[in-house]
C-alpha cells in the first residue's frame, strides 16, 4: 500500500542515504523527527536545571568553572537541536509551547533531584555516559540536519562524561563519609539512568518504524544492555557497587545479566509524577514569561531597523 514516492524514499533510506530538509519525506518520518528532536532539545534545556543548582556550590573555583562551561554546553546543544527541528518546518515557539502546556515530553531522568556534590558527579558519569550510547549511533541516523547536529554534540558529551568521573574518583577515594556519598548517588541516579534508553522493546511504540526508516540505529534494549556493559567496570573501578543483587555476567551472550527498573515508576514520571517534575516545569515557565520583555524588545527594535531601511 506504499505510495510511490513512499517506495522511492524507503530505497533511498536502504542505500543509506541523507534526507535533506527540502527534500519530500512521508509525514510520519517528518512527525516522528520532530518529535524526538524536539523532545531531545527540551532534555538539554531542562538538564541544565539539576546541575544548574550547584554553580553556586561546587567545592572549588575549578570545579565551578567546569560544571558552568558543561552546562552552557547543553544550552548549545538544545540550540542545535531546535534549529534542527525547525529545519522540518515547526518554529521553535511552537516547540517551547508544547513543552510548556505539557503536551511534549523531555527525558524522565531530570526529574530526580540532585541532592548534594556526589550527585553532580553521578549525573556526568552516568547520565551523560547513557546520553553518549544513545547518541553515538544517532550521528549516523538518516535527516541530515540531527545527524550532523549529533556529531558536534557527541564530542562535547564526551568531555561531561569524563568531567563527571573525574569527580567520582575524587570522592570513592576521599574519605569514607566522601565515598559513602558517591555509593549513595550511584545507588540513587543507577535506575534512573537505565530507564533514559525508553521502554523495554517489547513496550516501546515507535521503534520498529524510527528503525525502518533509520531515524533510531538501536533499540532500547540494546543500548541499555550495551551502557550496563561499559559501566559496570567503571563502577567497580571506583571501589562502588552497581545497587543491583542479580547483577552477572553472562559468559554465552558476552554482556551482564541485570534487573530491569521499576517501570511503573517511570510511566509515572512520564505522566509528571516524578519527584520533580512540576520544579522543572515551572523554572522553564518562570524562564519563559520573565523573558517576554526582552523579547519584545528585539522583535521592536528589528521593525524599527526595517522600518528604517523601508524609507
Ligand atoms: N523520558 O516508543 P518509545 C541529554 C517516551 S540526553 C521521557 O521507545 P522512542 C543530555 C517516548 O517519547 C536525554 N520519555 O519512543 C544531557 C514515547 O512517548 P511519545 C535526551 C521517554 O522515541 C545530559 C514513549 O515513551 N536524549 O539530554 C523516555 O522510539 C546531562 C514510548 O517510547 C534524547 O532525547 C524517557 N527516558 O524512543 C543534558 C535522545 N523514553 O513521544 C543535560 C533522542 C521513552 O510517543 C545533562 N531520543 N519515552 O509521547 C531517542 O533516542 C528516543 O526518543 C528514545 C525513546 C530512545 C528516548
Amino acid at each position: 500500500e506504499m505510495s510511490p514516492e513512499e517506495i522511492a524514499f524507503q530505497e533511498r533510506i536502504d542505500r543509506g542515504e541523507k534526507i535533506e530538509p527540502k527534500e519530500w519525506m512521508p509525514e510520519g518520518y517528518r512527525k516522528t523527527l520532530i518529535r524526538q528532536i524536539g523532545q531531545h532539545a527540551h532534555s538539554e534545556i531542562v538538564g541544565q536545571l539539576p546541575e544548574g543548582n550547584w554553580i553556586t556550590r561546587a567545592p572549588t573555583l575549578e570545579r565551578k568553572a567546569i560544571l558552568l562551561a558543561k552546562v552552557q554546553d547543553e544550552a548549545g546543544h538544545g540550540l542545535y537541536l531546535y534549529c534542527a527541528a525547525e529545519t522540518l518546518g515547526v518554529s521553535r515557539d511552537e516547540l517551547l509551547e508544547k513543552l510548556h502546556n505539557g503536551s511534549m515530553k523531555y527525558s524522565s531522568i531530570f526529574n530526580y533531584p540532585t541532592l548534594n556534590w556526589a550527585d553532580i558527579g553521578a549525573v556526568g558519569w552516568l547520565v551523560d555516559g547513557a546520553a553518549i550510547m544513545n547518541q553515538v549511533p544517532l550521528q549516523r541516523t538518516s535527516f541530515g540536519p540531527y545527524s550532523r547536529a549529533m556529531i558536534r554534540i557527541c564530542k562535547e558529551e564526551s568531555f561531561h562524561q569524563r568531567q563527571g568521573y573525574d569527580i567520582m574518583m575524587k570522592m570513592a577515594r576521599g574519605t569514607p563519609e566522601q565515598k559513602a556519598m558517591a555509593q549513595d548517588a550511584l545507588n540513587r541516579f543507577w535506575y534512573p539512568a537505565l530507564m533514559m534508553f525508553g521502554p523495554s522493546d517489547k513496550d516501546s511504540v515507535h521503534s520498529a518504524q524510527s528503525m525502518a526508516w533509520k531515524i533510531k540505529i538501536n533499540t532500547n534494549d540494546e543500548l541499555r544492555q550495551k551502557f550496563v556493559d561499559q559501566t559496570v567496570p567503571q563502577a567497580e573501578y571506583l571501589g562502588l557497587t552497581v545497587p543491583d543483587q542479580h547483577l552477572k555476567w553472562n559468559e554465552e551472550k558476552g554482556g551482564y545479566d541485570f534487573s530491569e527498573p521499576d517501570w511503573s515508576e517511570f510511566y509515572d514520571v512520564l505522566a509528571g509524577n516524578g519527584p520533580c517534575n512540576r520544579e522543572r516545569l515551572g523554572a522553564r515557565v518562570k524562564a519563559w514569561e520573565d523573558g517576554a520583555w526582552f523579547r519584545d524588545g528585539l522583535v521592536a527594535h528589528a521593525e524599527k531597523a526595517e522600518a528604517r531601511r523601508a524609507a
